[in-house]
């Protein structure tokens, strides 16, 4: 296991970054790179540990990918080239490569097996396994096909119409991605607008697809062209430098770049409500995403409520917007987000047992979190990112603001979407 010791930067952040190639629309590129004919090139390509393994698990599935650094050529020969495995895929840490991959393995006439590591193994599939199953696909786990080793033997699907019980991009994408494949119409409709990067890029690679409020329909027997596809920057590691720009006096960090997709921009409107001085220039559509350049400075920052519909377009961000609660006046109340409590960890229990050893004052609820602000974070303790990618960053930019340094534990977790996160950092820390 890595250690990281932080430092506290009270004198102030400066400087700009960017950030690298967003998650979610890097893993769409490699699969439906993978699933059209013709080539795609990927540019802006995030070489996070999480997409390296979407890659893998396609060239496991005979797809010819090269990838080096930020680019990346997918060789697709259709949904039909694609061949059994002579091995199990190994999705890693990657909840989007499990999800969207046993959407696309349920069309497929041969057997698959997938595993990943131990936060995978808690994750809950069945609610992408179970529609998948009424649509024809034979997938079997532990505890009934909810968990991984799963085994899916996939074949000739039948559309469904899906009425979502929670509001996931993820289920939103297996279930479209298998209603490519499948006879006749499949529609998915959610209880929430969630990250559309699907939608989008679908519609990028030749597929018709059909939007009416909270449903998306599409019909089956649609073929995928190669594309060209440019990845923005990911607004979710983007965060993390937000919040340390508003929080950390003396700051000025303009972030280039960014994608700021409206399904996935909920920080920006929540840093605006806590007060934050947020500037956005620049701003332009790359690859069917709106992107712009984002500076913030330190400001001065009040509690707010955030709760409701725009709870999935920041869910990945709470871990760092709950730092950020700590220094800003009053209350702060984080309600309908359950959904944390299936990520990569329970990052209610995660985040609220970290920030409490910082000295935060945090409790959890059973839907969220409430802080009371602003409180000053102690140092000369160790905090751990329990192998979380974004606990562990929440927690180095937490300790930016502790009045002594702070170990942070597991900081290779950080690897899995942001691998120059403290070479970021220390840049912006130097200038
Ligand atoms: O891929 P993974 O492990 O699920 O990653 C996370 C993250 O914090 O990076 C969640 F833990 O992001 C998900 C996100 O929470 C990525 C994603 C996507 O690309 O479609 C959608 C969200 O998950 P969900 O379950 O709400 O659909």
């Amino acid at each position: 296991m890595e250690n990281k010791t932080v430092t506290p930067h009270a004198k102030g952040l400066k400087g700009t970054i960017k950030v690298p190639g967003d998650k979610s629309i890097s893993h769409r590129a490699v699969m439906f790179g993978a699933l059209a004919k013709g080539t795609t090139t990927v540019e802006g390509f995030l070489p996070g540990a999480d997409c390296l393994s979407t890659i893998s698990c396609f060239q496991k599935l005979g797809v010819s990918i090269e990838q080096a650094e930020e680019r990346v050529t997918v060789k697709g020969k259709g949904w039909d080239g694609l061949r059994e495995a002579s091995d199990i895929l190994d999705v890693g840490n990657s909840g989007t490569t499990t999800r969207l991959i046993l959407g696309i393995l349920s069309t497929l006439p041969f057997h698959s097996v997938i595993i990943g590591d131990e936060s995978i193994g808690k994750r809950p599939m069945k609610r992408v396994t179970k529609p998948l199953k009424s649509m024809g696909a034979q997938i079997d786990g532990r505890d009934h096909g909810n968990l991984t080793p799963l085994s899916i033997r996939g074949g000739q699907l039948k559309g469904i119409d899906f009425h979502s019980p929670v509001a996931s991009a993820q289920m939103k994408s297996a279930i479209l991605l298998a209603g490519l494949r499948a006879e006749g119409k499949t529609s998915v409709t959610e209880p929430a607008k969630t990250r559309d990067h699907t939608e989008r890029m679908l519609e990028a690679f030749g597929v018709n697809i059909e939007k009416d409020g909270l449903t998306v329909s599409i019909e089956g027997g649609q073929t995928l062209t190669g594309q060209h596809v440019v990845v923005p920057g990911d607004i979710s590691s983007a965060a993390f430098f937000l919040v340390a720009g508003a929080m950390v006096p003396h700051s000025r960090i303009t972030l280039t770049n960014v994608g700021i997709n409206p399904t996935r921009a909920g920080i920006l409107e929540v840093l605006k409500q806590m007060g934050a001085t947020l500037a956005m220039e620049n701003e332009r559509v790359q690859g069917g995403e709106p992107v712009a350049d984002l500076t913030i400075e330190t400001s001065v920052l009040q509690g707010v409520e955030i709760g409701g519909d725009i709870i999935p377009r920041l869910i990945d961000e709470i871990p760092i917007i709950a730092v950020l609660a700590t220094q800003a006046s009053g209350r702060t109340v984080i309600k309908d987000a359950e959904e944390l409590k299936v990520k990569e960890t329970n990052r209610i229990d995660t985040v609220v047992s970290e920030l409490t050893k910082l000295g935060a004052s945090i409790h959890a609820t059973d839907d969220g979190m409430i802080i009371e602000g602003p409180t000053p974070l102690k140092g000369g303790v160790t905090v751990s990112s329990h192998g979380d990618h974004r606990i562990g960053m929440a927690m180095a930019i937490a300790a930016l603001l502790a009045e002594k340094p702070v170990t942070v534990e597991g900081t290779e977790a950080i690897a899995v979407s942001y691998p120059s996160f403290f070479d970021h950092l220390d840049r912006l820390k130097s200038e």
